[in-house]
């Protein structure tokens, strides 16, 4: 993509992150930067340029991106995170250390758990700047580690170039697969030779699934019907560790697991409830504010920027960076403990 010697009008009405620190000076800074894979200011921004509605609007093409284009992203990453740029990320992944017993055992409230970490293969650059090629060779050693397991994580992977049609759209109506990238995604460059390259691999009972070059090389999930939030972090956390036997993944003691796009650095990980809260629904600035309190993010129930239906909510963790895989999965807990407190109190009023 060529360089832009023109600060992008777009930014000047937007409220994202991107426009909040790309301001003319730093713009001059990086205009002319490019990472050894040729990634270049023009591309990591394009997205918030194309959609000035975006939160960010940014995305990286490598690992280097956030370290050449800097003055863009650290003051995006400590905003988005509260994590400054000399402090270290943290991981722990061990299930007992959370505490997380079911919220809803009579199943009034949460109607699935799933919870999702983002990894992309060191030395290989980031799906906004990668090749028709190394898209390739990614599905194809994935696909092959991933069939070969057995036991509750061995299944079979389905190739979206290939895959019946009826299958694909159930799988998506079903929450199990992603659907084409959105605008913001397509603006990333994330959407080239769409679907090559792009699959998903699940087990039998759809517990354990792994996307394959989506927004990230790999999205390793574990979900399942209710709110035993514990039973699956632990079969997440099993397959990551069988996983990273077999790939080394982009990571650096600064900023954890590296993802295309700033939100998801550090665990990678967003732990989400599908979750029936229709007071609250009626009431979203309170909604909102109790959000806020727990660093819990509401979306609606079709993914990221889609709306709630029926008053059922998507709400997640929010920080990713600086925290644990185990604090990750406890904002979301205590986040959804709290709003279901909140929602009984509400529905006894009417
Ligand atoms: P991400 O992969 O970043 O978590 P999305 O918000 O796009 O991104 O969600 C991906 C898919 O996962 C969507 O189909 C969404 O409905 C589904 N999903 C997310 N959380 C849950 C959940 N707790 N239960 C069932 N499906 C979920
Ligand atoms: C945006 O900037 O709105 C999109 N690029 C998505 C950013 C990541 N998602 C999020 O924080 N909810």
């Amino acid at each position: 993509m060529s360089q832009t010697n023109e600060y992008p009008l777009s930014l000047k009405k937007s409220k994202s992150l991107l426009a909040k620190y790309l301001t003319q000076e730093v713009f001059n800074e990086l205009k002319n930067r490019t990472t050894i894979n040729g990634f270049t200011l023009k591309s990591a921004i394009n997205s918030g340029v194309e959609n000035p509605d975006s939160g960010i609007g940014a995305y990286v093409g490598d690992e280097e991106s956030y370290e050449i284009f800097s003055e863009l992203f650290d003051p995006i990453i400590e905003e988005y995170h509260g994590f400054s740029k000399d402090d270290k990320h943290k991981s722990n992944l061990n299930p007992d250390d959370l505490n997380a017993p079911n919220p809803d055992k009579d199943g009034n409230y949460i109607l699935s758990t799933r919870i999702r970490v983002a990894r992309n293969i060191a030395n290989i650059p980031l799906g906004p700047a990668i090749s028709k090629e190394q898209r390739n060779s990614v599905e194809k050693q994935v696909s092959e580690i991933l069939t070969s397991f057995s036991g509750e994580l061995g299944g079979k992977y389905y190739p979206l170039n290939n895959i019946n049609e009826n299958n694909r759209a159930s799988l998506i109506a079903d929450h199990f697969l992603f659907k084409a990238g959105d605008r913001f995604l397509e603006s990333a460059g994330l959407n080239r030779d769409w679907p090559n390259g792009r699959g998903i691999f699940h087990n039998n009972d759809k517990t354990f699934l792994v996307w394959i070059n989506e927004e990230d090389e790999l999205r390793i999930i574990s979900m399942q019907q209710g709110g035993d939030i514990k039973e699956v972090f632990t079969r997440l956390t099993s397959a990551i560790t069988k996983i990273q036997k077999q790939i080394k993944f982009a990571y650096n003691d600064h900023l954890g697991y590296i993802t295309s796009c700033p939100t998801n650095l550090g665990t990678a990980m967003r732990a989400s409830v599908h979750i029936k809260l229709p007071n609250l629904g009626a009431k979203m600035d309170e909604f909102q504010s109790i959000a806020d309190k727990y660093s819990v993010q509401i979306r609606g129930i079709h993914g990221e920027h889609s709306d709630s239906e029926g008053g059922i909510y998507d709400i997640s963790n929010k920080r990713r960076l600086g925290v644990t895989e185990v604090e990750c999965v406890q904002d979301m807990y205590d986040g959804v403990v709290a709003l279901i407190k909140r929602e009984k109190e509400l529905s006894q009023k009417t």
